[in-house]
């Protein structure tokens, strides 16, 4: 058959060369790029299935790292409405990825008879990559795969993720936006100007907003957008790739939080408020330095509740708050001072989801109004139909000042890229409140005070040894390690402490929160030496 041909062409265009077993995680597949040429290649069979089992929908398919260094390269895929690819298709993923090229054939016929794909249909892949020098590589695998198979790619070069699962989205809903790199700045960034017109700058908000790009893909973006504003933001772009900066290095918002320091390539001016990116553009987290010249981290926790804050007194100001629950989502990194503000002084609901974007996705749109955030900088909200529909109707028929806050609120939906947590759009969202607020920095900061964390890595023999429950607060395997871990918390005031394996690294992460730093980073020290 002519399926005959395309495997034989695989085999010799895009060999498995390695006998190493790989996992599509948390993030899709992740590991040294030169390990994955195959891996791609297969994820375009996999999203050509994947379309047709759709009914011909768009799939997207996104070649990147994230915020690793510039070595690792991946891929993940995104399903129809923009979301993380169905968990239950992970596991065909990981066997697709790992069968040797002579059982490729059997194993892509045995895998579309097992989800029952009709391969006449029509197939539709987005792919878009990040700027890595192996990403260029990777992309046309992936568009090989999908052209084996009879579906159709379409590459979009450069992108972020997050304006890859917007285009797929959009694709395939027409209502949310045109499926472009243009259509998404038109929605976005065109809410943003919009919002702007209606808002007076105040206060000691200021227009000038630095930013580490972590010399990726979204500072280059930025770069882009910077020449369509118009004064209403003054974005000054550093670490966007050139004078030798590398990707994630010393930059960028996973180094930020993780280290709790300033990026390198940057000139610092006390109080100026920073914004960092993530390599693909997906995570955002914020900082400034002080005249002491200390470092204040304002991070995904501090964005969710300035954004849930926000949009809860515009629900307010609408007098919708009644028919509208708003809900908050985090995960155990999230900082216990910040779980405590939400749920005292905003009043706010908040639950407490497993590690990863798809499972705080799922949570949120429990509620009308979702907003949620990883402590690293990951989140977004999401508006349920009725929230949209109730807000549109005030926005029409409210009383004048009801009217206002609705069509505020409106814009501040569009601006807002539902599909995924989105650096660029999450960005555009906090200006906004702190410049309808009149707030600095130092305002955003003093809604509370972060508990001193630590956050540290421990290489063991097996990570999967160790399994948790609750949320992966609590671990129940090995066994005892959970009662040692109560016994080191107990000492410390306000000490908190878990452990889990990471789902993007070989790795057990262990996190320490406590009154003093100093504390934070004993326990942390301690739970890693119980864990070791
Ligand atoms: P792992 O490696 O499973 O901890 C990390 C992040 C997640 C998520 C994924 C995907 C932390 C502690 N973990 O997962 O939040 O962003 O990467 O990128 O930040
Ligand atoms: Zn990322």
């Amino acid at each position: 058959s002519s399926l005959r041909v395309v495997y034989a062409f695989a085999r010799e265009m895009h060999p498995k060369t390695s006998e190493v077993f790989i996992e599509y995680g948390t993030a899709g597949f992740r590991t040294k790029a030169n390990l994955l040429e195959h891996v791609v290649y297969r994820m375009g069979l996999l999203a050509v299935i994947r379309s047709r089992v759709k009914n011909g929908r768009t799939i997207g398919i996104m070649i990147t790292a994230s915020h690793n260094l510039e070595p690792d390269n991946g891929v993940k895929l995104v399903d129809p409405d923009g979301e993380m690819l169905e968990q239950s298709w992970e596991e065909i993923a990981t066997r697709l990825a790992n069968v040797s090229d002579n059982d490729l054939e059997s194993t892509t016929e045995q895998v579309i008879k097992q989800v029952n794909a009709d391969m006449s249909l029509k197939a539709s892949v987005f792919i878009g990559m990040d700027t890595r020098y192996t990403s260029p590589r990777l992309a046309a695998a992936a568009a090989n795969g999908v052209i084996a198979l009879k579906g159709t790619p379409k590459e979009f070069g450069i992108v972020t993720t997050p304006m890859l699962h917007f285009c797929v989205k959009c694709r395939n809903d027409n209502t949310y936006g045109t499926p472009t790199e243009e259509g998404y700045y038109e929605k976005i960034v065109g809410a943003f100007k919009k919002i702007r017109q209606k808002l007076t700058v105040c206060g000691d908000y200021n227009t000038t907003l630095y930013v580490d790009g972590a010399n990726g893909v979204g500072g280059k973006k930025l770069n882009i957008i910077k020449k369509t504003l118009d004064g209403e933001l003054d974005l000054q772009l550093f670490n966007i790739g050139g004078n030798g900066g590398k990707l994630n290095l010393n930059c960028g918002a996973d180094f930020v939080k993780v280290s709790q320091k300033a990026p390198v390539g940057i000139e610092h001016v006390p109080f100026q408020r920073v914004a960092s990116l993530d390599g693909d553009g997906d995570r955002l987290v914020y900082y400034y330095i002080d005249d002491k010249n200390n470092m204040n981290l304002l991070d995904g926790d501090r964005i969710a509740t300035l954004l849930a804050s926000y949009i809860a007194e515009l629900l307010r100001a609408c007098e919708a708050s009644s028919d509208l629950q708003i809900g908050l989502v985090q995960t155990a990194y999230a900082n216990g001072a910040s779980t405590k503000y939400i749920t005292e002084d905003l009043k706010v609901p908040v639950s407490c989801v497993k590690t990863g974007v798809k499972h705080l996705h799922h949570a949120a749109l429990s509620y009308d109004i979702g907003v949620y955030f990883e402590a690293n900088g990951h989140g977004t909200v999401v508006y349920s139909t009725k929230a949209k529909e109730v807000i549109a109707k005030v926005a029409q028929e409210g009383e004048p000042e009801q009217r206002k806050a609705a069509q505020l609120l409106q814009n501040f939906i569009d601006m807002t890229n539902e599909t995924v947590g989105d650096a660029i759009s999450d960005l555009f969202l906090v200006e906004t409140v702190l410049c309808a607020r009149g707030h600095g920095v130092k305002q955003w900061m003093s809604s509370y005070a972060d508990l001193p964390c630590r956050q540290l890595k421990v290489t063991v023999q097996d990570r999967n040894a160790i399994s948790t429950t609750d949320a992966e607060r609590q671990c129940t395997a090995p066994e005892g390690l959970q009662t040692r871990i109560d016994e080191l918390v107990r000492p410390y005031s306000c000490g908190r402490a878990f452990v889990r394996p990471s789902g993007t690294e070989d790795v057990v992460r262990v996190y320490a929160e406590a009154d003093t730093q100093l504390s934070a980073d004993k326990l942390a020290a301690e739970v890693a030496q119980a864990v070791y």
